[in-house]
């Protein structure tokens, strides 16, 4: 039996495994017992990540479609049709004709090749990934705060915080071994806040629950800073030395009394107050966020506001304090890192500097590279329904379960003249494509995933790819020779590692070979730095911290006579958002096997519905039928949906507005009417 130590697949929790293999098959997992995070546990889905890697659906080879269906093809036909695809179209369009959508799922390596692929290979800036639907407005809004949207605290933090606030992250689901940390803090004494409408599993764990209106954090928020001002809590001598445009801020916090908040949030002052002087009288205080924070039109206020929260009292910079937000896919912090974003390099380096650029162009070869910046996925979406995108690369996502207002996404994708979708299953996206190219998965590469934390860590090949999917990071590269350029021809994923340390300041220390056993945490400039656990310590990454202006803004659609009900929308434990996996293996399915919505006691019994029975929910977008799971969890007029599932997809429902400034859907907010389903 081999043992190869690799990274979980699933969340940004980053946990670390042993894949266990017999005759190039896996056969099961193990955890890491001496992994920092993992210490010998994994999540249901951790102990399952071997479960869908040789499911007989697995793509093997390549697909394009002839006639109207997708046909098996070799690698040589269908990269030269990828790339004369997508040539023919800049040649009538313009080189901005065309997206390129990377994917959270895959490596580092990886993403920083689609990235120069893109922009050095083929001209635009039009490239972006899942983040866009996640943590933009994360990006955004602690960018302008601190000048970093990363984790500023690290996971071993949790044992020496004396309060931990986690709002809008349902952690103990969503990221297990993070959830069972914070718990045990807990029971050792730590203070715990939720604020969530749901009663998710850490609620029954806090000290306070605080049940407030789905988007209405920003009123929550800047009315626990009013009490925070009010009562003389603050930290001043941090905010005179560490920060600035206080006075401005201050003038907004004190405009919002509790009482002014409790018509918005529909909690009583008195749990505001309880919450800010909690939170502000604790010693070290360490906020969790996730997409019940990110996912609103008004998603970077809410990030400010949180932001504002942790600087206001002093709790950032310090062991056990800090505003972490929890990063969702495996590697979507190293996307981001990577720069598959419209108008950043890898290392959060700007397209629009100069010289930003001027460094690029030398390393790469001296070719020209695109000046405005991209688009980003969400606006690119509605450019393709529009016809102004005319053709999309799109690897490892699934957009028709995972954007928003599904109709929509659904037209937009098929107005394409060329959809190329390279993924390890024949997803509903790729159903639609004119080329499919099979991807290997995490266990048959070697790369590196950088997980919430900002810990770089090794993935390492246990077995090898089904039939003919290679890598994805190989499959660039041949797609870069096939369009006629030299400048991506790499032995290994260690020599990929080389150049993006090279261009990227945070990663300048980097090498595979420092990263063994269990990684390195970013910045980590030079090959003798050991990681940074803690950002922001002495001064922010900008300097000073920044207290940004907020305006509170309510949700673009509110409940009105004809659509009564706010829908919410997120996860389950047991599936891994568009299914394409966890419905594949065999005993996350069983465990959680199809589509229901939660539903209060008292707004099923008004429709006559019964655990089990059928619920037709409806939007302003579409209608769907499902089982209603009628339980407490939710409050009364409250419904939630998780998206896994194509047979009754949440995003049928969802809204398609976007935050103006981080362009992320309003995922966590809809208006919708019920009633009895047949
Ligand atoms: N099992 C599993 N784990 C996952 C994933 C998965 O698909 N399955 N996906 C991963 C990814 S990419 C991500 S981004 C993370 C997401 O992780 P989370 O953000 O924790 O998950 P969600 O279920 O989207 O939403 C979290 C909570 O936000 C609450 N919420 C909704 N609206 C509001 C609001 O207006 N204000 C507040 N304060 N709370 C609100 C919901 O009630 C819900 O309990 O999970 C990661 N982990
Ligand atoms: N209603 C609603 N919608 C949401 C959300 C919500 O809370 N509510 N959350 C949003 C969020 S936070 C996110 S992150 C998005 C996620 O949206 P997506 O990223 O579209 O969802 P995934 O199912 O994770 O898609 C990953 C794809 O990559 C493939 N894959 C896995 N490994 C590899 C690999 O190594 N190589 C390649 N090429 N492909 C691979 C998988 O088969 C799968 O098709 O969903 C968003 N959509
Ligand atoms: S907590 Fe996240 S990283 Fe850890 S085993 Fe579970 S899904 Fe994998
Ligand atoms: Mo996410």
């Amino acid at each position: 039996m081999k043992r190869t130590l690799t990274v979980c697949p699933y969340c940004g929790t980053g946990c670390m495994l042993h894949l266990l293999s017999e005759g190039g098959r896996l056969i099961g997992v193990e955890p890491s017992s001496t992994h920092p995070i993992s210490r010998g546990g994994l999540c249901i889905k951790g102990w399952n990540a071997f479960g869908f890697v040789h499911h007989p659906d697995r793509l093997t080879e390549p697909l394009v479609r002839k006639d109207g269906v997708l046909v098996p093809t070799g690698w040589q036909e269908a990269l030269s049709m990828v790339v004369r695809g997508l040539q023919s179209v800049q040649a009538r369009h313009g080189k901005d004709a065309i997206m390129f959508a990377s994917s959270a799922k895959a490596t580092n390596e990886e993403n920083f090749l689609l990235m120069k692929l893109a922009r050095r290979v083929f001209g635009t800036n039009n490239i972006d990934h899942c983040a866009r639907l996640c943590h933009s407005s994360t990006v955004t809004g602690l960018a302008e705060t601190f000048g970093s949207g990363a984790m500023t605290n690290s996971i071993d933090c949790i044992d020496r915080a004396k309060l931990i606030f986690v709002i809008g992250s349902n952690t103990t689901e969503q990221h297990p071994l993070i959830g069972s940390r914070i718990i045990r803090a807990v029971n050792k004494g730590a203070q715990l806040i939720v604020a969530d409408n749901r009663r998710i599993r850490l609620s029954r764990h806090a000290n306070l629950h605080l049940r407030h209106r789905n988007g209405s954090d920003v009123a929550l928020l800047l009315a626990m800073m009013h009490v925070i001002l009010a009562e003389g809590l603050e930290d001043r001598e941090f905010i005179a030395a560490r920060c600035e445009n206080f006075e401005e801020f201050a003038a907004i916090a004190r405009d919002w009394p509790p009482e002014r908040a409790a018509a918005i949030t529909g909690l009583g002052a008195e749990e505001v107050v309880a919450a800010a002087r909690l939170y502000a009288t604790s010693p070290a205080a360490m906020i969790f966020y996730s997409m019940g924070i990110t996912q609103h039109s008004h998603g970077v206020d809410n990030v400010r506001a949180v932001a504002a929260l942790a600087m206001l009292t002093g709790n950032i910079g310090r062991p056990g304090t800090g505003v972490n937000p929890l990063r969702g896919q495996n590697n979507v912090q190293g996307g981001c890192d990577m720069g598959v974003l419209p108008d950043l390099y890898s290392g959060y380096q700007k397209v629009s500097d100069p010289v930003v650029r001027e460094k690029f162009r030398a390393a790469w070869g001296g070719g020209p590279l695109p000046e405005t910046p991209g688009l980003p996925l969400t606006l690119a979406m509605n450019a393709a329904s529009k016809g102004q995108i005319r053709a999309m690369f799109i690897m490892g996502e699934n957009p028709i379960i995972s954007d928003p207002d599904q109709s929509h996404a659904r037209e937009a994708l098929q107005s394409l003249e060329l959809l190329v979708v390279q993924d390890i299953f024949l997803t509903e996206t790729a159903q639609l494509a004119d080329v499919v190219l099979p991807a290997a998965c995490f266990a048959e590469k070697d790369g590196t995933f950088t997980n919430t934390e900002r810990r770089i860590q090794l993935v390492q090949k246990g077995v090898e790819p089904p039939g003919e999917a290679r890598a994805d990071w190989q499959i660039i590269c041949e797609l870069a020779r096939h369009a006629g350029s030299q400048v991506m021809n790499y032995e290994d994923t260690a020599q990929i590692m080389a150049e993006i340390a090279s261009l990227t300041p945070a990663y300048g220390g980097v090498t595979h070979q420092r990263l063994a056993p269990y990684g390195l945490q970013w910045p980590c400039p030079s090959a003798d730095h050991a990681g940074t656990p803690l950002l922001h310590t002495v001064q922010f990454s900008r300097g000073k911290g920044r207290f940004a202006l907020i305006g509170y803004r309510q949700p673009a659609e509110m409940t009105d006579a004809r659509f009564p009900y706010t829908l919410t929308t997120g996860r389950t434990y047991f599936h891994w958002h568009t299914g394409s996996m966890t419905r594949r293996t065999h005993l996350l399915h069983r465990e959680e096997p199809k589509a229901f919505v939660e539903i209060n006691p008292v707004d099923a019994a008004a429709i006559g519905v019964r655990n089990g029975g059928l619920v037709t929910v409806a939007s302003r977008r579409g209608e769907l039928t499902v089982a209603a799971r009628v339980t407490g969890t939710v409050p009364e007029k409250v419904l939630f949906m998780p998206f896994h599932f194509m047979e009754g997809a949440a995003n049928a429902l969802t809204n398609n507005v976007l935050d103006p400034e981080s362009h992320i859907p309003e995922f966590k907010v809809a208006a919708v009417s019920i009633r009895r389903g047949q």
